[in-house]
Protein backbone atom coordinates (compact mmCIF):
# COMPACT_ATOMS: atom_id res chain seq x y z
CA UNK A 1 0.00 0.00 0.00
CA UNK A 2 1.38 3.19 -1.00
CA UNK A 3 -0.05 5.90 1.27
CA UNK A 4 -2.15 4.67 3.93
CA UNK A 5 -5.00 6.42 5.72
CA UNK A 6 -2.62 6.67 8.69
CA UNK A 7 0.54 7.57 7.69
CA UNK A 8 -1.13 10.12 5.52
CA UNK A 9 -2.73 11.48 8.99
CA UNK A 10 0.86 10.93 10.60
CA UNK A 11 2.14 13.13 8.00
CA UNK A 12 0.03 15.92 7.80
CA UNK A 13 -1.48 16.53 10.76
CA UNK A 14 1.84 17.37 12.47
CA UNK A 15 2.26 17.55 16.15
CA UNK A 16 -0.55 19.01 17.17
CA UNK A 17 -2.90 16.36 16.16
CA UNK A 18 -0.10 13.21 17.35
CA UNK A 19 -2.25 13.04 20.25
CA UNK A 20 -5.74 11.85 18.66
CA UNK A 21 -3.26 9.38 16.55
CA UNK A 22 -3.48 6.75 19.28
CA UNK A 23 -7.72 6.46 19.02
CA UNK A 24 -8.37 7.03 14.80
CA UNK A 25 -10.56 4.49 15.19
CA UNK A 26 -12.86 5.29 17.59
CA UNK A 27 -13.04 9.16 16.48
CA UNK A 28 -14.39 7.54 13.05
CA UNK A 29 -16.72 6.33 14.77
CA UNK A 30 -17.93 8.41 16.99
CA UNK A 31 -18.85 11.17 14.01
CA UNK A 32 -22.40 9.15 13.60
CA UNK A 33 -24.55 6.28 14.49
CA UNK A 34 -25.48 4.07 11.63
CA UNK A 35 -28.70 1.91 12.24
CA UNK A 36 -29.20 -0.85 9.32
CA UNK A 37 -31.43 -3.49 9.18
CA UNK A 38 -30.93 -7.18 8.37
CA UNK A 39 -33.60 -9.24 7.12
CA UNK A 40 -33.92 -12.98 6.39
CA UNK A 41 -36.24 -15.56 5.71
CA UNK A 42 -35.33 -18.27 8.86
CA UNK A 43 -37.05 -19.05 11.78
CA UNK A 44 -34.98 -17.17 15.06
CA UNK A 45 -33.95 -20.30 16.65
CA UNK A 46 -31.99 -21.23 13.21
CA UNK A 47 -27.98 -21.07 13.88
CA UNK A 48 -28.26 -18.65 11.18
CA UNK A 49 -30.36 -16.05 13.69
CA UNK A 50 -27.97 -16.96 16.59
CA UNK A 51 -25.04 -16.16 14.93
CA UNK A 52 -26.50 -12.94 13.33
CA UNK A 53 -27.83 -11.82 16.91
CA UNK A 54 -24.25 -12.63 18.23
CA UNK A 55 -22.45 -10.67 15.44
CA UNK A 56 -24.68 -7.38 15.83
CA UNK A 57 -23.81 -7.29 19.50
CA UNK A 58 -19.81 -7.41 18.76
CA UNK A 59 -20.01 -5.24 16.11
CA UNK A 60 -21.66 -2.30 17.87
CA UNK A 61 -19.33 -3.01 20.83
CA UNK A 62 -16.30 -2.95 18.25
CA UNK A 63 -17.41 0.28 16.74
CA UNK A 64 -18.50 1.75 20.18
CA UNK A 65 -22.15 1.91 19.34
CA UNK A 66 -21.78 3.73 16.20
CA UNK A 67 -22.74 0.73 14.02
CA UNK A 68 -26.56 -1.07 15.45
CA UNK A 69 -27.89 -4.04 13.40
CA UNK A 70 -30.83 -4.75 13.52
CA UNK A 71 -31.78 -8.64 12.86
CA UNK A 72 -35.56 -9.10 10.95
CA UNK A 73 -36.08 -13.18 11.09
CA UNK A 74 -38.87 -15.17 9.79
CA UNK A 75 -39.47 -12.99 6.82
CA UNK A 76 -40.67 -10.23 8.96
CA UNK A 77 -40.41 -7.31 6.75
CA UNK A 78 -41.76 -9.45 3.94
CA UNK A 79 -41.36 -12.72 1.12
CA UNK A 80 -37.64 -13.29 -0.11
CA UNK A 81 -39.08 -12.06 -3.56
CA UNK A 82 -40.37 -8.88 -2.12
CA UNK A 83 -37.16 -8.18 0.58
CA UNK A 84 -34.75 -8.52 -2.94
CA UNK A 85 -36.92 -5.13 -4.43
CA UNK A 86 -36.27 -3.84 -0.59
CA UNK A 87 -32.66 -4.52 -1.01
CA UNK A 88 -32.35 -3.24 -4.07
CA UNK A 89 -33.76 0.29 -3.10
CA UNK A 90 -32.16 0.53 0.37
CA UNK A 91 -35.35 0.02 2.45
CA UNK A 92 -33.54 -2.81 3.72
CA UNK A 93 -29.36 -2.68 4.22
CA UNK A 94 -28.70 -6.62 4.25
CA UNK A 95 -30.27 -9.66 3.61
CA UNK A 96 -29.22 -13.23 3.16
CA UNK A 97 -30.77 -15.00 0.14
CA UNK A 98 -29.96 -18.62 -1.89
CA UNK A 99 -28.43 -17.85 -4.63
CA UNK A 100 -31.07 -19.68 -6.49
CA UNK A 101 -33.41 -17.33 -5.40
CA UNK A 102 -31.10 -14.23 -6.25
CA UNK A 103 -30.84 -15.76 -10.03
CA UNK A 104 -33.59 -14.13 -10.82
CA UNK A 105 -31.19 -11.02 -10.69
CA UNK A 106 -28.28 -12.57 -11.19
CA UNK A 107 -29.08 -15.74 -13.20
CA UNK A 108 -25.33 -16.96 -12.69
CA UNK A 109 -25.89 -17.30 -9.05
CA UNK A 110 -27.92 -20.69 -9.71
CA UNK A 111 -25.13 -22.63 -10.86
CA UNK A 112 -24.20 -23.80 -7.01
CA UNK A 113 -27.54 -25.28 -7.07
CA UNK A 114 -27.24 -27.91 -10.06
CA UNK A 115 -28.63 -31.16 -8.66
CA UNK A 116 -26.43 -32.99 -7.14
CA UNK A 117 -23.37 -30.68 -8.05
CA UNK A 118 -21.53 -31.69 -4.67
CA UNK A 119 -20.65 -34.75 -3.51
CA UNK A 120 -19.69 -33.84 0.31
CA UNK A 121 -19.15 -30.53 2.26
CA UNK A 122 -15.44 -30.23 1.31
CA UNK A 123 -16.28 -30.17 -2.02
CA UNK A 124 -18.97 -27.49 -1.31
CA UNK A 125 -17.07 -25.11 0.91
CA UNK A 126 -13.55 -25.25 -1.59
CA UNK A 127 -15.29 -24.62 -4.33
CA UNK A 128 -17.77 -21.48 -2.56
CA UNK A 129 -14.46 -20.37 -0.76
CA UNK A 130 -12.81 -20.66 -4.13
CA UNK A 131 -12.98 -20.12 -7.48
CA UNK A 132 -16.90 -20.75 -8.51
CA UNK A 133 -17.48 -18.33 -5.61
CA UNK A 134 -15.32 -15.72 -6.73
CA UNK A 135 -17.14 -15.97 -10.34
CA UNK A 136 -20.50 -15.55 -8.95
CA UNK A 137 -19.87 -13.06 -6.30
CA UNK A 138 -17.92 -10.82 -9.11
CA UNK A 139 -21.76 -11.62 -10.86
CA UNK A 140 -23.56 -10.26 -8.37
CA UNK A 141 -21.39 -7.38 -7.98
CA UNK A 142 -22.07 -6.48 -11.58
CA UNK A 143 -26.02 -6.44 -10.61
CA UNK A 144 -24.86 -3.42 -7.86
CA UNK A 145 -25.27 -5.47 -5.20
CA UNK A 146 -22.50 -5.99 -2.54
CA UNK A 147 -21.89 -9.62 -1.16
CA UNK A 148 -19.71 -10.80 1.56
CA UNK A 149 -16.49 -13.30 1.30
CA UNK A 150 -17.95 -16.04 3.08
CA UNK A 151 -20.92 -18.17 2.07
CA UNK A 152 -23.48 -19.31 4.89
CA UNK A 153 -24.72 -22.47 5.26
CA UNK A 154 -28.47 -23.90 4.20
CA UNK A 155 -27.46 -27.15 3.84
CA UNK A 156 -27.80 -30.24 1.54
CA UNK A 157 -31.88 -30.40 0.57
CA UNK A 158 -33.99 -33.60 1.69
CA UNK A 159 -37.34 -33.94 0.53
CA UNK A 160 -40.17 -34.53 2.33
CA UNK A 161 -44.02 -35.28 1.76
CA UNK A 162 -47.37 -36.08 3.53
CA UNK A 163 -48.51 -38.86 1.53
CA UNK A 164 -45.26 -41.37 0.54
CA UNK A 165 -41.44 -41.74 0.89
CA UNK A 166 -39.50 -40.74 -1.98
CA UNK A 167 -37.70 -44.35 -2.98
CA UNK A 168 -37.09 -44.23 -6.75
CA UNK A 169 -37.70 -42.36 -9.85
CA UNK A 170 -41.31 -43.04 -10.42
CA UNK A 171 -42.22 -41.17 -6.69
CA UNK A 172 -41.57 -38.30 -7.91
CA UNK A 173 -43.84 -38.75 -10.69
CA UNK A 174 -47.01 -35.78 -10.52
CA UNK A 175 -45.93 -35.01 -6.80
CA UNK A 176 -47.38 -31.48 -5.64
CA UNK A 177 -44.18 -30.03 -4.16
CA UNK A 178 -43.06 -26.66 -2.94
CA UNK A 179 -39.94 -25.08 -4.71
CA UNK A 180 -39.02 -21.82 -3.65
CA UNK A 181 -39.01 -18.93 -6.37
CA UNK A 182 -36.18 -19.77 -9.13
CA UNK A 183 -36.35 -21.35 -12.28
CA UNK A 184 -34.16 -23.79 -12.08
CA UNK A 185 -36.03 -25.38 -8.94
CA UNK A 186 -38.55 -25.56 -10.57
CA UNK A 187 -36.72 -27.11 -13.59
CA UNK A 188 -35.41 -29.84 -11.66
CA UNK A 189 -38.46 -31.10 -10.04
CA UNK A 190 -40.02 -31.12 -13.86
CA UNK A 191 -37.37 -32.89 -14.90
CA UNK A 192 -38.02 -34.85 -12.40
CA UNK A 193 -41.87 -35.11 -13.38
CA UNK A 194 -43.61 -33.72 -10.23
CA UNK A 195 -45.64 -30.97 -10.32
CA UNK A 196 -43.65 -27.91 -8.58
CA UNK A 197 -45.02 -25.16 -7.39
CA UNK A 198 -42.76 -21.96 -6.84
CA UNK A 199 -43.59 -20.75 -2.86
CA UNK A 200 -42.22 -18.37 -0.81
CA UNK A 201 -41.11 -19.76 2.41
CA UNK A 202 -42.86 -17.20 4.48
CA UNK A 203 -46.18 -19.78 3.27
CA UNK A 204 -44.33 -23.02 3.23
CA UNK A 205 -46.10 -23.88 6.17
CA UNK A 206 -49.53 -23.11 5.74
CA UNK A 207 -49.14 -24.45 1.78
CA UNK A 208 -48.27 -28.08 3.39
CA UNK A 209 -50.98 -27.59 6.10
CA UNK A 210 -54.35 -26.58 3.94
CA UNK A 211 -52.44 -29.10 1.05
CA UNK A 212 -52.03 -26.69 -1.71
CA UNK A 213 -48.86 -29.15 -1.81
CA UNK A 214 -48.00 -32.13 -0.52
CA UNK A 215 -44.36 -31.73 -0.68
CA UNK A 216 -41.25 -29.71 -0.05
CA UNK A 217 -37.45 -29.94 0.30
CA UNK A 218 -35.09 -28.42 2.70
CA UNK A 219 -32.04 -29.29 4.92
CA UNK A 220 -33.34 -31.06 8.81
CA UNK A 221 -32.03 -27.71 10.10
CA UNK A 222 -35.08 -26.13 8.76
CA UNK A 223 -37.61 -28.83 8.95
CA UNK A 224 -36.91 -28.84 12.69
CA UNK A 225 -36.46 -25.06 13.21
CA UNK A 226 -39.56 -24.23 11.39
CA UNK A 227 -41.31 -27.11 12.53
CA UNK A 228 -42.39 -28.44 9.19
CA UNK A 229 -42.15 -31.99 10.97
CA UNK A 230 -45.77 -30.97 12.01
CA UNK A 231 -47.25 -30.83 8.76
CA UNK A 232 -44.88 -33.68 6.73
CA UNK A 233 -44.73 -37.26 7.28
CA UNK A 234 -42.03 -38.61 5.17
CA UNK A 235 -38.05 -37.33 4.94
CA UNK A 236 -36.22 -39.17 2.49
CA UNK A 237 -32.55 -38.52 2.07
CA UNK A 238 -32.07 -37.19 -0.98
CA UNK A 239 -29.08 -34.49 -0.46
CA UNK A 240 -30.43 -33.91 -4.28
CA UNK A 241 -28.97 -30.28 -4.16
CA UNK A 242 -26.61 -28.09 -1.67
CA UNK A 243 -28.42 -24.32 -1.04
CA UNK A 244 -26.44 -21.25 0.99
CA UNK A 245 -27.15 -17.72 1.79
CA UNK A 246 -25.19 -15.05 0.31
CA UNK A 247 -24.86 -12.00 2.54
CA UNK A 248 -26.00 -9.07 0.18
CA UNK A 249 -25.62 -5.26 1.12
CA UNK A 250 -27.23 -2.53 -0.41
CA UNK A 251 -24.51 -0.59 -2.62
CA UNK A 252 -25.11 3.30 -1.47
CA UNK A 253 -25.50 2.26 2.53
CA UNK A 254 -22.18 0.16 2.04
CA UNK A 255 -20.48 2.92 0.67
CA UNK A 256 -21.90 5.41 3.07
CA UNK A 257 -20.13 3.75 6.01
CA UNK A 258 -16.51 4.96 6.95
CA UNK A 259 -14.09 2.39 6.11
CA UNK A 260 -13.37 1.83 9.35
CA UNK A 261 -16.73 0.74 10.10
CA UNK A 262 -17.05 -1.69 6.78
CA UNK A 263 -13.37 -3.14 7.95
CA UNK A 264 -15.19 -4.27 11.72
CA UNK A 265 -18.73 -4.98 10.22
CA UNK A 266 -17.14 -7.52 7.39
CA UNK A 267 -14.95 -9.06 9.58
CA UNK A 268 -18.01 -10.06 11.95
CA UNK A 269 -20.23 -10.95 9.66
CA UNK A 270 -17.79 -13.54 7.70
CA UNK A 271 -16.66 -14.94 11.15
CA UNK A 272 -20.14 -15.49 12.53
CA UNK A 273 -21.20 -17.40 8.60
CA UNK A 274 -17.96 -18.91 9.08
CA UNK A 275 -19.63 -20.59 12.62
CA UNK A 276 -22.70 -20.62 11.44
CA UNK A 277 -21.64 -23.17 9.02
CA UNK A 278 -20.48 -25.49 12.03
CA UNK A 279 -23.61 -25.23 13.72
CA UNK A 280 -25.69 -25.79 10.61
CA UNK A 281 -23.82 -29.13 9.36
CA UNK A 282 -23.59 -30.34 13.08
CA UNK A 283 -27.51 -29.73 13.28
CA UNK A 284 -28.40 -31.38 9.78
CA UNK A 285 -25.99 -34.55 11.30
CA UNK A 286 -27.73 -35.18 14.23
CA UNK A 287 -31.67 -34.23 13.95
CA UNK A 288 -32.27 -37.41 12.42
CA UNK A 289 -32.93 -38.95 15.65
CA UNK A 290 -35.30 -35.86 17.12
CA UNK A 291 -37.24 -35.64 13.80
CA UNK A 292 -37.91 -39.38 14.35
CA UNK A 293 -39.06 -38.75 17.30
CA UNK A 294 -41.52 -35.98 16.20
CA UNK A 295 -43.09 -38.77 14.14
CA UNK A 296 -41.30 -38.40 10.54
CA UNK A 297 -40.35 -41.42 8.71
CA UNK A 298 -37.32 -41.21 7.09
CA UNK A 299 -35.42 -43.35 4.24
CA UNK A 300 -32.57 -43.22 1.97
CA UNK A 301 -32.90 -43.23 -1.24
CA UNK A 302 -30.70 -44.25 -3.86
CA UNK A 303 -29.81 -41.48 -5.77
CA UNK A 304 -28.35 -42.66 -9.10
CA UNK A 305 -31.51 -43.59 -11.23
CA UNK A 306 -32.25 -40.09 -9.75
CA UNK A 307 -29.35 -38.42 -11.59
CA UNK A 308 -29.97 -40.82 -14.69
CA UNK A 309 -33.76 -39.33 -14.58
CA UNK A 310 -32.13 -35.39 -14.65
CA UNK A 311 -29.87 -36.32 -17.03
CA UNK A 312 -32.09 -38.38 -19.28
CA UNK A 313 -34.68 -35.48 -19.13
CA UNK A 314 -32.29 -33.38 -20.70
CA UNK A 315 -31.66 -30.93 -17.18
CA UNK A 316 -27.67 -30.86 -17.15
CA UNK A 317 -27.49 -29.98 -20.82
CA UNK A 318 -29.95 -27.84 -20.71
CA UNK A 319 -28.59 -25.52 -17.34
CA UNK A 320 -25.13 -25.98 -19.81
CA UNK A 321 -26.27 -23.41 -21.80
CA UNK A 322 -27.89 -21.45 -19.72
CA UNK A 323 -25.09 -20.89 -17.79
CA UNK A 324 -22.38 -20.82 -20.83
CA UNK A 325 -19.67 -22.70 -20.72
CA UNK A 326 -17.11 -20.30 -19.09
CA UNK A 327 -19.23 -20.61 -16.09
CA UNK A 328 -19.96 -24.65 -16.62
CA UNK A 329 -16.17 -25.12 -16.95
CA UNK A 330 -15.70 -23.79 -13.57
CA UNK A 331 -18.24 -25.77 -11.84
CA UNK A 332 -16.85 -29.15 -13.56
CA UNK A 333 -13.53 -27.75 -12.64
CA UNK A 334 -14.70 -27.49 -8.67
CA UNK A 335 -17.04 -30.67 -8.84
CA UNK A 336 -16.14 -32.68 -11.39
CA UNK A 337 -17.56 -33.81 -14.69
CA UNK A 338 -21.24 -33.77 -14.38
CA UNK A 339 -23.21 -34.55 -17.95
O1 LIG B 1 -37.08 -21.18 0.82
C1 LIG B 1 -36.44 -22.12 1.26
O2 LIG B 1 -36.82 -23.29 1.12
C2 LIG B 1 -35.14 -21.87 1.97
C3 LIG B 1 -35.44 -21.35 3.36
O3 LIG B 1 -34.41 -23.04 2.05
C4 LIG B 1 -34.39 -20.88 1.16
O4 LIG B 1 -34.23 -19.76 1.54
C5 LIG B 1 -33.90 -21.32 -0.16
Amino acid sequence: MPISRRSFMLSTVGVAGAAMIGAPIQSAFAAKTYRYKYANNLPPSHPMNLRAKEMAKKIEEETNGAFKLQVFPSSQLGSDTETLNQLRSGAVEFFTLSGLILSTLVPAAAISGVGFAFPDYDTVWKSMDGELGSYIRSEIERHNLVVMEKIWDNGFREITTSNRPIASPDDFRDLKIRVPVSPLWTSMFKALQSSPASINFNEVYSALQTKVVDAQENPLAIIQTAKLFEVQKYCSLTNHMWDGFWFLGNKDAWHRLPKEIQTVVAKHINEAGMQERVDVHALNDELQKKLTTEGMQFNTPDTAPIRAQLKQAGFYSEWKKNFGDKAWAILEGSVGSLA
